[in-house]
Parts: C-alpha cells; structure tokens; sequence
C-alpha cells in the first residue's frame, strides 16, 4: 500500500505539493491535468511538465484520476471510435512517462451527487451531504445552481459549469440508453483500450457511480458486488480493474464493504477509504475518517485491504471543512491529512499483528 493525496494542480487547488509532502507517510500524488476536456489527447509535454512538477516538490505521481470518459463513449454514438482512439492515444502517452494507474468512472451526465456541499455538524465542522427527499423534489437542470453557490468559489470535478449549461441536450442523448446499452458500452470501451494497457501495464480502475444508485432516471452501473464483478468477468483482464471507494459503495447500506474487498481480489488498484454518518437509509454526511464518527467499521475495511494483498495507493477521500480553511469542498488539506494518518495507524497496526502471529 502506498499513501496518497489527490491534488487537481496549481491553480485549481488550494493545497501546494510542500504541504502534502509535510504529510508523514504521503508519498504520492493522484492527480490530472484539469484543464483538458474530456475527449481530448492529453499531449506528452503537458503530461512530462506536471510529472517534473510534482517531483521537484519530492513526491511522484501515483495514478491519473481521472482520464474522464467522453460522452460519445458512454452513449456509444456514431463518434465514439474516433473517442476511444483518443483515449489510446492518451493511455499511450501516460505509458510512455511511466504513468501505471488510471481512475475513470461511467456515470452518465452527473458525476457524484450531492445536495449539500457545506452542511453543518455538531462541531461546527461542514461536510458534503445528500438526502433523497432533496433530490426528488429537484428538476435536475437546477441540480448545478442549487449547490454551486457553496463551492468557495471552486469548480467542482465533474461539475463544470459549460457541462452544467447543457444538461438538457445531455439527458436528451441519453435518452435510449438502459443499463444494459450502457454496460455493453463500457465493455466495449475496455475492449478497445486493453491492448495499449497491457502493453504499457496501465491499470484501469472504475470507479463506482455516487451515490450507488439511479439519479434523475439516469442508468447507473456501477453500484454493487453483482455488477462489478459482472464487469471484471466481461473483460478478464487484471489491467479492468476497480477503484474501492468505501464512501461511493457504502451510500448503499446493502453493500458489505469488506465483504466486496475480498470478492474483488487482485482486481482493486486504487483505494479511496472515507467514512459516512447516516441518518437515516436515504440521508447521509460525510463524516471524518475514524470509525466512531461515522457508520463504517475503517478497521475492518483496512483490514480487508490487507488481507487481500492489496498493494496500490490509498487515499483519504473527501474530508470535512475545519479550522478555518477554503478550500473546493472535501478537498480541503486538514482533514484528509488527519484521514491520512488514521489510515496509515490502522495499517500499520494491522501489518505489525499479522507478522506477530505469524
Ligand atoms: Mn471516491
């Protein structure tokens, strides 16, 4: 396991690469070049120029998150192959500046869902939340606006606002495809782009949709144990692999997180392990890391991780806004560090009893 710390790069993120280097036992980034469309070939020098930038600060990347998929791909519309070539080419131009991990998702028009981006807590700490009731009471082209004001002045991934401009003609792209068009879509994306992930041993991993269930009548895949390792069978290939997101899966309270972990063995590249507070099934905050402020047992997800041999990077995933900071919500420095060093606790408590008892 290798701890890491998403940075979306300078000018798009309030965090600089001296403070995560500051973090103990931060040793990588998981980053992007946030300024490219999805669609578009990510060119060698933009790449080479961020991997220089993030090693002169002492750390190095880790994993691309994300390679956005295009649309044209998801829809599988009449351009999709000319996408999926760029995709390649993207893929190939990471392989050759020894870039191995990439995070991607297949949600169609929104990315995660929330309805609250700065709800209050008990400690006066402001979390990213959802409840059903709010989004069922919303028209999704007024998703963008109702949460936008409370973004600090960020544009969130996923959320950008040209995006948000044409959430109308996106729905209406969508509109014949089911959850079985937009599964044999996604295997024919990974299909495609296999031959260049093996040849560049570039690892592929999905993250799952958020919350993990239908939105706005939106198909949505990606959302338990049934469907994902349907998809690892589809395309038998260790470079189709999985990105673990505690927080993505576990907003259904029916997903056995650790349980899932041990199914999905060998295949998990990247971890992403944050904690929720429910409650109540269809209301839930983001809660900090440790096991006691939230729903989830961090203990028992770390342990699965470990017992499953899982070796790629980790990171602390959305955090609580505190101390005063700015920053794009859930991604503000305090609090993923303190995520940070819980989970490296928890490993290297769980390491140092397996060797004990060995
Ligand atoms: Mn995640």
């Amino acid at each position: 396991m290798e701890m890491t710390f998403r940075w979306y790069g300078k000018g798009f993120d309030t965090v600089e690469l001296w403070q995560i280097r500051q973090i103990p036992g931060v040793t990588g980034v998981i980053t992007t070049l946030y300024d490219t469309t999805p669609g578009e070939v990510w060119k060698p020098e933009k790449i080479r120029a961020l991997k220089n930038e993030v090693e002169e600060a002492g750390l190095h990347i880790a994993g691309i998150e994300s390679v956005n998929v295009c649309d044209a791909i998801k829809i599988g519309s009449p351009d999709c192959e000319q996408y999926i070539d760029n995709y390649i080419e993207t893929l190939e131009n990471l392989g050759k500046e020894d870039i191995h991990l990439v995070c991607y998702n297949f949600m169609p028009v929104f990315d995660w869902t929330r309805t609250e981006l700065a709800r209050k807590r008990p400690d006066g700490s402001t979390v990213l939340a959802y409840t059903q009731a709010a989004v069922d009471a919303l028209d999704p082209e007024k998703m963008f606006e109702s949460i936008a004001g409370d973004a600090n002045g960020a544009i969130l991934p996923g959320w950008e606002p040209e995006r948000m401009a044409r959430v109308r003609e996106l729905f209406g792209m969508y509109a014949g495809i089911d959850n079985e068009k937009l599964f044999a879509n996604l295997t024919h994306f990974l299909e495609r782009i296999m031959p260049v992930c093996n040849k560049y041993d570039i690892k592929m991993a999905i993250h799952p949709d958020d919350p993990a269930w239908s939105v706005f009548g939106l198909p949505r895949i990606i959302i338990n144990q049934e469907n994902i390792l349907r998809l690892m069978k589809a395309v038998d290939d260790v470079h189709n692999g999985v990105t673990f997101c505690s927080g993505s899966y576990g907003t259904n309270l029916e997903n056995d997180l650790p349980g899932m972990i041990r199914a999905l063995k060998g295949r998990i590249h990247f971890a992403h392990v944050r904690n929720l507070k429910f409650n109540s099934p269809d209301d839930f905050e983001e809660s900090a890391h440790l096991s006691s402020d939230g729903t989830f047992d961090m203990y028992e997800i770390m342990k699965a991780l470990y017992e499953t041999g899982f070796n790629g990077p980790i990171r602390p995933d959305h955090g609580r806004m505190i101390w005063g900071e700015k920053a794009m919500p859930g991604y503000g420095l305090y609090d993923r560090a303190l995520g940070a060093t819980y989970l490296n606790g928890l490993w290297e408590a769980i390491d140092k009893a397996a060797k004990r008892n060995r």
